[in-house]
């Protein structure tokens, strides 16, 4: 194979996305071809500036508004001619938050998940940036991806930050050559800026997140192709990516919402009685009285007594056992019928077009008002990000120095925001950073549900995957969720994640591959897919936090848990110094990725690989390995 032939971009052409102003207008595209750095004339208002940009490889640009009004810009991209593509054209479709998958699809073959009959915009717009169905045939990634030709090559593209806006890269049949068919890929790759609709003012400029491109000589080096590209990324958004190493307890995958207070107290006393060796103790969803009221009980934490000293409660006990206080809270929702969205309901955003309140997410255990639908904070809002810092600092001030910030994506949507010059990742942001400035710079941050090139520099730990269960698999086929049902928990789908991320532990964050379970009753898993998820977890050396009742586990299951907590340290210790784990399949995998190749210190004997059979849940551990 010459380099000639190798796959690789050519001609390309910059192209905006405006909305109208108002919702009667349509939306209206431009075009122009891309001559070299400089700038171009789109339309009478829309100038994109394109520099060369430094490391090599890299394109910085930005997009401005020349004009004499104001113009909403839905995106901005450049969209390359790929050269030399044989067939198949293979994309890895980077998922675009925490429970977003990771896959491979072919061009001319698979389809986007937004075209699932029955597809709902509510589900779309928290598993993409962009909430729209994309256009028929085009496959999509999200902040990055890695392209395949047939020959075996392979190209990265990635943007360097998503802090400002979202990337999105879109692989779609050249247009001029008509439908992409197996045979004859001829395509192009569309790197988005997705700018979400944001006001751009006469004479404003917006500086993009530049594009980062590179070369692999083989389908192989796609992990090492990421790894490069998480280094880069990493070092732009000043990553918070050395924290440590956390093992700990959470509620949530034993208990669910029915979780009680004294359900914490006796795993709390268990802990300490046999021991265990945890950092965190982590209380999760069912302590709040709703989502939104925080720092106010439920009935089933401090019966009969203050609900407004329970989670205060819940703090002291766990700092005096002698761990560091952990609380989930869903921080940018508010349930209906919420002291918070009663008595501030201008703090909720707004339907596009309309006066409705804008729905963030529908999960109706959470009951609210209106059977489980929840509304969205608009976190633009200078009174809802002094909300939000009051809050983090009351409960940093109770003793939680670790907050579990989860269904993060909702400020993203499409919607009526405060301040309309923000982007949607703007908005993601300023929320995570009004709970940083509240929790202080020394709290430990786990972002979930979380778009996750957003909040690089913010979070300290991100989840990755999918949600695990106790039950490998998850036979739930919910029409509500058609196109997305590997979002939904099952430790199946946590391992998929577990590996496709694996690039991203301790360049962008530390990883959380979810909680390990090791009990053997109360749950579907078997004895083998028990093993195989701590075997996941231990080799991704991410985070380790325990989420069974402990009066269930033997002292085999302890032994087995600081096994696990000896080779994810050692694990993680290599990622630390950058020789974290890779995933080997990620493109070769016919379904979903499958393998994990890494090191647990220097030489031979250290180095091993993981292969999970991810129908059954088996799996196989060679250690030993040379080379
Ligand atoms: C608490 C849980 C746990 C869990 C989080 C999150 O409908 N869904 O697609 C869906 C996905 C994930 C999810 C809940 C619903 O779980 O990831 O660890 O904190 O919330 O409610």
């Amino acid at each position: 194979m010459t380099p000639a032939s190798r796959l690789g971009l050519s001609g390309a052409r910059v192209e905006v996305e405006l909305e109208p102003g108002d919702a009667s207008s349509a939306v209206r595209r431009a075009s122009a071809a891309v001559r070299g750095p400089g700038s171009i004339l789109l339309t009478d208002s829309v100038e994109v500036t394109l520099e060369p940009a430094e490391p090599a490889g890299t394109a910085g640009w930005s997009v401005a508004n020349v004009g004499r009004s104001s113009i909403r810009v839905r995106s901005v991209a450049i969209v390359f001619r790929l050269h030399d593509a044989q067939p198949p054209l293979k994309m890895l479709r980077h998922g675009y938050q925490s429970w977003s998958p990771s896959d491979v699809a072919v061009l001319g073959v698979d389809e986007d998940p937004s075209h699932t009959p029955g597809s709902l915009e509510l589900v779309r717009a928290g598993a993409h940036a962009d909430q729209r169905i994309a256009r028929p045939g085009e496959l999509r990634s999200e902040w990055v991806t890695v392209l395949t030709s047939g020959d075996g090559s392979a190209l990265l593209v990635g943007f360097d930050g998503g802090s400002r806006h979202d990337g999105t890269l879109r692989l779609a049949a050249a247009e001029d050559v008509g439908p992409a068919a197996p045979s004859s890929p001829a395509a192009e790759l569309r790197a988005e800026a997705f700018l979400g609709g944001a006001v751009l003012a006469p004479g404003a400029r917006r500086e993009l997140h530049a594009l980062v491109v590179r070369t692999g000589e083989t389908a192989a080096d796609a992990a090492a192709l990421l790894a490069q590209w998480g280094a880069v990324t990493s070092q732009r958004g000043s990553a918070r990516r050395e924290a440590p190493y956390q093992a700990g307890w959470c509620t949530w995958y034993h208990y669910f919402h029915d979780v009680t207070e004294t359900d914490v107290m006796a795993n709390l006393a268990k802990a300490g009685a046999d021991g265990w060796p945890f950092s965190v103790f982590q209380v999760d969803d069912g302590y709040q009285a709703a989502i939104g009221d925080w720092l106010t009980t439920s009935d089933r934490f401090a019966p009969g007594a203050n609900h407004a000293e329970g989670v205060a409660r819940l703090a002291a006990a766990i700092s005096e056992a002698g761990y560091r206080a952990g609380l989930w809270l869903a921080p940018f929702l508010v349930a209906p019928d919420s002291a918070v969205a009663t008595e501030h309901p201008g703090w909720v955003a707004r339907m596009p077009g309309g006066e409705d309140p804008l729905p963030g997410s529908f999960n109706p255990p959470w009951g609210g008002g209106l059977g489980g639908l929840m509304w969205t904070l608009d976190t633009t809002h200078p009174e809802v990000q002094a909300h939000l810092e009051e809050v983090a600092r009351a409960l940093r001030e109770m003793g939680f120095s670790y907050l579990k910030l989860d269904f993060t994506y909702a400020p993203s949507f499409d919607g009526v925001w405060h301040d309309a010059t923000m982007t949607p990742a703007e908005r993601v942001r300023a929320g995570y950073e009004a709970v940083r400035r509240g929790a202080g710079d020394d709290a430990f941050l786990l972002g979930c549900g979380a778009p996750l090139s957003n909040v690089v520099g913010l979070v300290d730990g991100m989840r990755i995957g999918a949600d695990v269960a106790p039950a490998w698999n998850n036979e739930r086929r919910d029409r509500a969720r058609a196109g997305y049902l590997e979002m939904l928990p099952a430790t199946r789908h946590a391992a998929a994640a577990t590996f496709s991320r694996a690039f991203m532990h301790r360049r962008l964050w530390c990883n959380d591959p979810d909680c390990v379970m090791l009990r053997q009753e109360a749950t579907a898993m078997t004895p083998e897919q028990v093993e195989t998820w701590a075997q996941v977890v231990e080799r991704s050396g991410g985070m380790a936090i325990v989420s069974d009742d402990l009066s269930l586990l033997n002292p085999k299951a302890r032994a087995r848990f600081e096994r696990l907590l000896d080779v994810g340290r050692a694990v993680d210790a290599e990622a630390l110094a950058g020789r974290g784990p890779w995933c080997d399949d990620l493109m070769s995998s016919p379904e979903q990725p499958s393998g994990l190749s890494g090191r647990t210190g220097e030489g031979a004997a250290a180095a091993f690989r993981l292969q999970v059979d991810a129908p059954g849940g088996g799996h196989v551990l060679r250690e030993g390995l040379s080379g």
